[in-house]
């Protein structure tokens, strides 16, 4: 029987974020990978952040998913609190439009990384394959659903190219 046990937690600095993070919920649900998702700000409810942090891997949370904006704190603090992999999503909430939460993300001390994708929704997604990757190494169905889901890109491409092939025909 499959588990429906979470293996990837989805964790936002607030629930404005949830409009981006969406967009990993979406792929997550698409590869088949069951996750949950929380709220908790590195700071403003610190004590709750290290609280899911600190039992994530015992529950068998296998990647965290952390999306912030601003001077985003969270995907840092919660890899300082786990050996879990940490994927950060910077989150376009302010004026500076997530250049200071990339910032604050990918440029991580020596020692504790954080895996930052691209700014908003785009990195949203790429964090959910991302994670799906990871769980596909030692993962066989997740593996098999990953090729379904990049053979469906692959062929989203095709259909793209025959609309630009049929386009350029009725010009000539
Ligand atoms: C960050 O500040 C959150 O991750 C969010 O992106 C941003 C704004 O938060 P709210 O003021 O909408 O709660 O900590």
């Amino acid at each position: 029987m499959p588990t429906t046990r979470p293996k990837v937690g989805i964790v936002m600095g607030s629930d404005s974020d949830l409009e981006v993070l969406r967009e990993t919920i979406k792929v997550l649900d698409d590869i088949g990978i069951p996750h949950e998702v929380v709220v908790a700000s590195a700071h403003r409810a610190p004590d709750q952040a290290r609280k899911y942090a600190a039992s994530a891997e015992r529950r068998g949370i296998r990647v965290l998913i952390a999306g912030a904006g601003g001077a985003a704190a969270l995907p840092g603090f919660l890899a300082s609190l786990t050996p879990l992999p940490i994927i950060g999503v910077p989150i376009n909430s302010t004026p500076l439009n997530g250049l200071d939460s990339l910032l604050s993300m990918a440029q991580m001390p020596k020692g504790v990384p954080v895996a930052t994708v691209a700014v908003g929704k785009w990195g949203a997604a790429n964090a959910g394959i991302l994670a799906a990757q990871i769980l596909a190494l030692s993962d066989a169905g997740v593996r098999k659903r990953l090729a379904a889901f990049r053979k469906a890109m692959a062929a989203e491409v095709q259909q793209g190219a025959r609309r630009v092939a049929a386009q350029l025909k009725k010009r000539q």
